[in-house]
């Protein structure tokens, strides 16, 4: 016996089901290609089954709830999770599984998934949010200001403590590894740990207070280790690439009560997923999972002013997932990051708010009077911008960020 997964116009209610937005691109009728998502991802396979009894249909089947154009929602009921033993891996093998594999759907985008209280109460959500960082860094108001190590392979312990000593002296609160260095023989991961510390140390000595995040992206079976490791040599900040990692692994840290230092999430690789506007995953479910998972601080783009893809609309969105209310969780500190530098800082508080982390690698270390300068020049940015004063107003008495408003100009 076959049944049909269409419930257009029902409503579902969000504490019952984890609701999915997806959108679809198909030749099929949007009804056909929609149940055929619903079935392939909840009881049903490509044809009537024997085995499906009418009561495991009701209770398990997934529920297409309304159609709009090229947008369908679809609900699936909080029994179909197991979120103890599962987690993220199984919600994923659900929501974003099989079905971006269907041959009858050309195209299909996961643009935005909301999860019962039930579920939501099963994941830490961020030890110290954005309000934690802020603490840390006692700076309760301006947006916070970072950068990563440029270049970001080849530094010696030594050359990248003494950048990020060099870009505390300018200011900035935040400094971060980059994604691709983790424990090269060039720059192994305890020597650069306690070198940074001492770094950070000395600044906080000097009255200035600042985090650095290390990259401890590695397999599933160390990373807990290593996460405990690099906090025992001085960490102050770890960096976990969420994407290539899994969100398991942020979980996994978040949860683990040794773990001490808030958690920068990097997303390399999201463009796989994301930068299709018809096909992958948008980011605004990887902010929610990474949320859920333990993220403190997470990488939203730029709202389409940097060197990455990305859009002021969609971008805005990430954003407001690092502070919706509803789901009970601590703030994430979203980070703006990927081809910024003084110029635009502006344009990016402009749209993103004070509650930010704004980045700069290459338009720190790119400054022409070197890493210090760099960092005054993005620091009097923020400064500029957070005191409602014009930046080219404020480079009349700022002589770096003059300087660098030379050089890159703004946008
Ligand atoms: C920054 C950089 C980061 C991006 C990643 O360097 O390359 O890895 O932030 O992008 P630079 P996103 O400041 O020199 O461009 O933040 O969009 O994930």
């Amino acid at each position: 016996m076959e049944y049909s997964y269409l419930h257009l116009g029902e409503k579902a209610d969000p504490d019952e089901y984890v609701i999915c937005k997806y959108r679809i691109t198909t030749n099929l009728p949007m009804e056909k290609a929609a149940e055929s998502l619903a079935a392939e991802q909840s009881t049903g396979t490509w044809t009537g089954i024997s085995t499906l009894e009418k009561d495991i249909f009701q209770k398990y089947g997934g529920k297409v709830i309304d159609i709009n154009e090229n947008l369908v929602e679809v609900a699936f009921p909080t029994d179909d999770f197991s979120i103890e033993v599962g987690g993220v891996p199984q919600i994923l093998s659900i929501i974003a599984g099989n079905l971006f594999g269907l041959h009858s759907i050309d195209k299909i985008r996961l643009e935005d998934v909301s999860f019962p209280k039930a579920i939501r109460e099963c994941f830490p959500g961020p030890k110290f949010g954005a309000s934690g960082l802020r603490n840390i860094l006692d700076r309760p108001e301006r947006p916070l200001v970072g950068t990563i190590v440029k270049p970001k392979i080849g530094l010696s312990p030594k050359d990248t403590a003494n950048y990020v000593y060099e870009s505390g002296k300018g200011g900035l609160t935040n400094s971060k590894d980059d994604e691709t260095l983790v424990d090269q023989n060039f720059c192994p991961i305890q020597d650069r740990t306690v070198a940074i510390a001492e770094s950070l140390d000395r600044l906080e000595s000097e009255g200035h207070k600042m985090v650095h995040a290390i990259n401890i992206s590695t397999s599933g079976h160390k990373i807990l280790e290593i996460g405990e490791k690099v906090q025992s040599w001085g960490a102050k900040q770890i960096m976990v690439d969420v994407l290539t990692c899994g969100f398991a692994a942020v979980q996994a840290l978040a949860e683990d009560r040794s773990i001490k230092v808030p958690i920068h999430v990097h997303r390399t690789m999201h463009g796989a997923m994301t930068r299709d506007p018809l096909h992958g995953i948008a980011m605004l479910p990887i902010a929610k999972l990474c949320r859920m998972c333990g993220g403190d601080a997470l990488h939203v783009g730029t709202l389409g002013i940097g060197k990455m893809e990305g859009h002021r609309k969609s971008d805005k969105d990430n954003i407001d997932a690092c502070f919706d209310p509803s789901v009970g969780y601590k703030e994430v500190m979203p980070v703006c990051s990927g081809g910024v530098y003084p110029g635009v800082v502006d344009k990016i508080i402009k749209a993103a708010g004070n509650n930010v982390q704004i980045q700069a690698g290459g338009g720190v270390a790119g400054h022409p009077g070197g890493v210090r300068k760099g960092a005054m020049g993005m620091s009097q940015a923020v400064d500029a911008v957070f005191s409602g004063i014009d930046l080219n107003e404020y480079a009349k008495t700022h002589d770096e960020l003059r300087v660098a408003l030379k050089m890159w100009g703004s946008k």
